[in-house]
């Protein structure tokens, strides 16, 4: 299989996660683009309980590093299978067939290519350094995913061709309107861990975002306020001490108009009145380990609410 042309940005996993994973045989991952991730690795060159050898790592542009390591690789890589390290024909140990030709944003620009196996020739022609992306647009504008290159880029050097990003996501002749599928009412529940971007915390998949450090923003796009009914958003959260602003809701942006402020140990706030449809953000001034489930910015009148 060749995973080709594709842009990975904002996945937020943390220090176990990796952007490509390589399990299988004959696997290419070729001229693709990382960048704005928090990743432990880049790639996982290492395959599980099933076999896998000949990987391929060429063109790629990763803007960034592992924060952990570049390449998840072990002994069981170069011997093809996991639990027969040693048993299998030296053909088939020679797990790495080619990284090569890739621009990396080295995290230690001292020593950057901390390859395990100098002997396979990891990145010998690569560079490392900046690969100078165009960044145009602030990261919490969806618009934010052009992510092309300067014309000086040291990858059109080696051979990285630039992603036609025209040619990604809905085409336009796509027959329904995308927005309007998506969109969310302000008076219903919203799931916490349901957003479109966010920086600075951790999603509990299915529960809700937590580990949120001083700064960290989420939002949620396409929200519809309607004509604007309620004056106070209702939280479901852990509970804390009181004190200190927990959250705000903006509009538009992290550092939009100010909504409301939900301070610690409390579970709804005041909010201005809304209209119409926006993109709506929740912003942490501060750092905290609670657990945000959800939010309804602007639920109906108490009697009406719907539990689900
Ligand atoms: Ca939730």
């Amino acid at each position: 299989m060749t995973v080709e042309n594709n842009i990975l940005y904002h996945c937020h996993g943390g220090d176990a996660t990796g952007a490509f994973m390589m399990k299988n045989i004959g696997e290419e991952i070729v001229n693709n683009l990382v960048a704005d991730c928090t990743l432990g690795r880049v790639i996982t060159l290492a395959p599980f309980i099933e076999p896998g050898w000949d990987f391929t790592v060429r063109r790629n542009v990763f803007a960034l590093d592992g924060n952990v390591m570049r390449y998840d690789t072990s002994g069981q890589t170069f011997s093809g299978m996991a639990g027969t390290l040693g048993s299998l024909p030296a053909e088939v140990k020679k797990g790495i067939k080619e990284v090569d030709c890739n621009v990396i944003a080295a995290k230690d620009p001292a020593k950057p290519n901390p390859s395990p196996y100098p002997e396979n020739g990891m990145d010998k022609n690569s560079y490392f350094g900046d690969p100078l992306l165009k960044r145009g647009k602030p990261d919490w504008d969806l618009q934010y995913g052009d992510y092309s290159l300067a014309a000086t880029s040291p990858a059109f050097k080696l051979g990285y061709r630039t992603i036609p990003i025209d040619s990604i996501g809905l085409r336009k002749d796509f027959p329904f309107d995308k927005l309007a599928a998506t969109r969310r009412l302000a008076t219903e529940k919203i799931q916490a861990e349901d957003y479109q971007r966010m920086s600075g915390l951790r999603t509990v998949g299915g529960l809700g975002i937590n580990r949120i450090s001083k700064g960290a923003w989420v939002k949620y796009a396409n929200i519809d306020f309607g004509s604007g009914q309620a004056s106070t958003a209702e939280f479901g959260l852990e509970p804390s001490g009181g004190g200190k602003a927990f959250a705000e809701l903006r509009l538009d942006a992290p550092n939009g108009q100010l909504l409301g402020t939900l301070m610690a140990g409390q579970k709804s706030c005041p909010v201005q009145k809304v209209s119409g449809i926006h993109n709506l953000f929740v912003v942490f001034p501060d750092s905290s380990d609670r657990l945000l489930d959800w939010f309804r910015p602007q639920p109906t009148s108490a009697g009406s609410i719907k539990e689900d």
